[in-house]
Formats: structure tokens, sequence, C-alpha cells
């Protein structure tokens, strides 16, 4: 069902090989034409235009965009208790690996009497935002809200677009799920708005019926199209994270891996989208007929079989056939994925070759899956390859390094000419003249 690329016996060096490799085209520019009057317009009427651009795009119109405390008290209650149990061990396993990302200030002395202090200051106010379309994610709640708790953002906000069939008690409301999932974190503060509106009312803020959303300073976490088209509209105006894309998953293996398994992540992924990308690389022509045939019992058998044969079958998702693990490795980097599984021979050497993914799952019971979930790792990581530049969310993402510079008057004075004849070499000497300034004629 998925195309095989063969690229056994060709030297193909980063530039081919990133021409070669399937990829979802994903047209932001397009979407640009469609958020730009929404932006606008949340920005001229603030939550009026939240209403009205969801009940024309969700067909919900909440009546008050806050949701009260007493319904995510109620979200929280009604939480099927496994689900629960299931996301507090979630929260507890992803606050030990984010409280580890925490950093310290380092000081340097540069010279006697000069130091430069980098001082993590986290962001003042992020606005999270969490998707709620075909897809309602109560993990992506966990993976946005821990890392910035552990940062120490001091005020958090999360947005997620209200459901037309939620149960009365809910009715205009986020899903319960991501209502109870904040509930679970301590959040407070969430708004019942989504999509491109929703950037758009964190970046400016809004007034609401005596409710204040005051104006974030950054926002993040995952989205449609139509989410990373407002994000790259408003940068600037706001800080964004990154413009996520549809999910993907490259699977690197070897003859030793077991094929059923491979073909069960692969499927796993294309799930999420009919635009997911799920991509095999391997040396073993025998493991690629065997996952293909694995392929077809798990795909006729799973519940979104319809979503996952698209995906499968779309040109974004490949069998890549290598020479050998070697030029496997190069094909990853290559392609930069957000995820990245090892089934093969001394799998933790292999990711160690490993430079550009997004999260690299080690050998057969560290599924993409886990890592969704439980693993303690984030999941909202850098798609179309931007792996190559970027991370994934993480306690750094809510942080500024501030340089703090601090030098007495011997420590300038010994400097200061050096300083001096680099503003003369830019021909900038009032740069020059704010050092000497400083000494007069008693240097
Ligand atoms: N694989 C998705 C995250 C997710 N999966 C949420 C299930 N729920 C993007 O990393
Ligand atoms: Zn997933």
């Amino acid at each position: 069902m998925m195309t095989t690329l063969d690229i056994r016996g060709r030297d193909l060096g980063v530039r081919e090989l990133r021409a070669l490799m399937p990829r979802a085209e994903l047209d932001v520019e397009a979407a640009l034409a469609v958020v730009r009057p929404i932006c606008d317009d949340v920005h001229d009427r603030g939550a009026e235009a939240v209403r009205d651009h969801s009940e024309r795009l969700d067909h919900v119109r909440p009546r008050r965009l806050r949701v009260p405390a007493g319904t995510i008290a109620a979200a929280v209650d009604a939480l099927d208790p496994t689900v629960r149990a299931a996301l507090e061990e979630t929260i507890r396993r992803a606050r030990l690996v984010h409280a580890d990302q925490r950093r310290t200030d380092t000081v340097t002395r540069v010279v006697d009497g000069g130091t430069v202090t980098e001082r993590w200051v986290p962001v003042d106010r992020v606005g999270l935002y969490v998707p709620g379309g075909r897809a309602v994610y109560p993990s992506s709640v966990v993976m946005n809200v821990v890392p910035a708790q552990e940062a120490g953002v001091g005020s958090l906000a999360v947005a997620s677009p209200p459901q037309r069939d939620n149960p009365p008690d809910f009715a205009g409301q986020p899903h319960p799920t991501i209502l109870a999932a904040c509930g679970l974190l301590g959040v407070e503060e969430v708004y019942a708005m989504g999509g491109a509106q929703a950037v758009a009312a964190f970046a400016y803020g809004f007034e609401d019926g005596g409710d204040v959303c005051d104006p974030v300073s950054l926002v993040t976490g995952p989205g449609n199209i139509y989410v990373a088209a407002a994000k790259r509209l408003l940068r600037g105006v706001v800080g964004i994270d990154a413009e996520a894309g549809p999910t993907e998953i490259l699977v690197l293996a070897d003859e030793t891996a077991d094929a059923d398994l491979v073909a069960s992540d692969l499927v796993s992924q294309a799930e999420h989208d009919v635009v997911a990308a799920s991509v095999l690389v391997t040396d073993s022509p025998a493991l690629a007929d065997a996952t293909a045939a694995a392929l077809e019992a798990r795909v006729s058998a799973t519940k979104h079989s319809e979503r996952v044969r698209t995906a499968l079958t779309g040109s974004q998702s490949a069998i890549v056939l290598v020479d050998d693990i070697e030029q496997g490795v190069a094909v990853a980097d290559a392609y930069a994925a957000e995820h990245l599984e090892i089934h093969t021979r001394d799998a933790a050497r292999v990711a160690l070759r490993v430079r550009n993914a997004g999260a690299i799952f080690v050998g057969p019971y560290a599924p993409v899956s886990l890592g969704d979930y439980s693993a303690g790792s984030n999941h909202v990581l850098p798609t179309g390859g931007c792996a190559c530049h970027s991370s994934g969310l993480s306690v750094q993402t809510f942080l500024r390094g501030i340089h703090v510079v601090d030098y007495t008057r011997e420590a300038l004075a010994e400097i200061a000419d050096l300083v001096v004849a680099l503003a003369e070499a830019e021909d900038l000497p009032a740069h020059g003249e704010a050092i000497t300034a400083r000494f007069g004629d008693h240097r």
C-alpha cells in the first residue's frame, strides 16, 4: 500500500535526499488570507468577534469565553477513574522530566571586576493552545502546561475550541476531558475559543462581560493549518513556539526488526490525519515486504481504517530502501522527522549517530505512542523538517536568558582602548566616546 523508493547504490547528498524524500505540502501562505480578517476582527472587536467566528466555524456560540471554575471542577469529577489515573501518572512522569530541564543562572567572571551573568527568567504570561477539532487531546494539555509550570511561568491560560456535541452540563465549553486535564494540573484560566481567533485573542487580549484576558507574551501548542497561519501572522505581536504541521514518523529498521511492530507504529501516527506521514527506511527488502504485508492486515482491522489508508497511500508516506544503516541514518538526518524510531541491532548506538529528529525512540519497547502519552517526554515536537533547527516544547521554551553585564571602573578601563578601536573601525565614534566619557582626562 505504501510506495517504495529504492535509493540503493546511489550516493546522494543532503540536498538530493531532501528533494527525494516524501513530504506533505502545507500551504500556510494560502491559509494566511483566511486568517488575516479573523485576526483583524478580534483585534478590533475582541470577545464578540471571537464568538462570531466560533459560531461560524465551530458552530457553537459560547455565552462566556472564560470557563467558570465550577465547570472545570465538574469535569474533574465526571472523569472516568481509569482515565484520571492515566492522566495523573502522565503528569507525574512529565513533571519528572521537565523539572530536570530547569536551568540555573551562570555567572562568568570574564576579568577581575567584570562578570556576565546569564539569568533565566520565565515568560510572564503564556497562552497555551490545545486543539479540539477532529481530535481532542487532553494529553496535549499536559505537554503544554507542565513545561510552562516547571519553568515558573506566573500566569498561564489555556484555550481550546468549544465543542458542539458536549453533554448539556458542558454546553458551549471545550471538551470535558480537556477541562478535566486543566483541573488536574491546577490551571484556572481556561477559554472556550479555538482556531485563529484564539491565537489573536491571546495576542491582543480582550474583555468579556467583566472577565479580562490580558495579552500573553507567548503562544504555544499544536493546531491545524489556520492556527499555524495565525501564529505566522501574529509572530512579533506575540512570541510563538513553532508552526505545527501534520504528524510524522520515520522508522529506521534492519532485518532484526519485528515487522508487525513496525507496521503498528506506522499505523499509529497515520491515525492522526490523512496527511500524516509514515516512512519506513530499511536496508532489508525482506523486512520491507513483511511490513507491507503486516500493514495490510492492520489497516483493514483498525478503527480509523480509511483515514489511515489515505495517509499511508499518500505521497508523503513511503518505504525507502537503503544500502545499509549508515545510509539510513543519512536519510533520517536529511528528513529530520518529528518522531524517529530505531529498530536495529544496537539501536542505542545507532541513535547516538542521529543528529536531526524531534524525538528518538530506541528499540522495540519505546514506541511513539508511549511518547505521545506517558514516557515523560514532550509530544509537541518540530515537524516538516524543522527538527534540523528546532526542539520540541520544553522548559527552555518558556524561559529567556538575560545577560546581566557588571563591570567595575577598573575592568572597563582595561578594555577601553580596544572598544574604542572597534567603534572607530565601524565608523561609530560616539560608541567610543561613551567609553572615554567615563574617564575624562584622568584615566
Ligand atoms: N503524535 C501526536 C501527539 C498525540 N498523539 C496526541 C496522541 N495524542 C504529535 O506528536
Ligand atoms: Zn500521536
